[in-house]
């Protein structure tokens, strides 16, 4: 089963739409196994968005994510991480498929509300980053065998 990481930003915070994003993962059929409200230390972020160092939108990526709390959540299911992007759609609001998170709440990239992991080896990194062994939480729901196939 995949997980992913996901974050509601700083301005999906501000903005009220944590519950929004929430009940879409959960409508969509996905597993929450944790999650957590956080100011994200400098550490923590230049670690997350390491891959990002060195490019003109840097600065204001790390000032932006470390601005106020974030929700960090780790969500499982078959195809999750596929599931997780599309549901929060492109990185630019604007090109962002119609239904979609970033299309239906957000209109600049530097304000896109949310984070996904984007493959299945940069998911499980990022969920080790993220969070503690314990802190992920394993269960079953009585539904599961209505959504997922195995
Ligand atoms: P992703 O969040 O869809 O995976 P990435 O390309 O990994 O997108 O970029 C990480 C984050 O950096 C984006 O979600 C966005 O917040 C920010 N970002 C990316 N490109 C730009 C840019 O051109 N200007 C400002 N911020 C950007
Ligand atoms: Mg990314």
């Amino acid at each position: 089963m995949e997980r992913t990481l996901v974050l509601i930003k700083p301005d999906g915070v501000q903005r009220g739409l944590v519950g929004e994003v929430i009940s879409r993962l959960e409508r969509r059929g996905l597993r929450i196994v944790a999650a957590k409200f956080m100011k994200v230390e400098n550490k923590l972020a230049e670690t997350h968005y390491a891959i990002h160092k060195g490019k003109p939108f840097y600065d204001g990526l790390i000032r932006y994510i470390t601005s106020a709390p974030v929700l960090a959540m780790v969500w499982e299911g078959p195809n999750a991480i596929a599931a997780v992007r599309q549901t929060m759609g492109s990185t630019k609001p604007t090109e962002a498929a119609p239904g979609s998170v970033r299309h239906d709440y957000a209109l600049e990239v530097g304000r896109n509300l949310t984070h996904a992991s984007d493959s299945v080896e940069n998911g499980e990194n990022e969920v080790a980053l993220w969070f503690k062994k314990l802190e992920l939480v394993e269960w079953q729901r009585e539904i599961d065998r209505w959504i997922f196939e195995k």
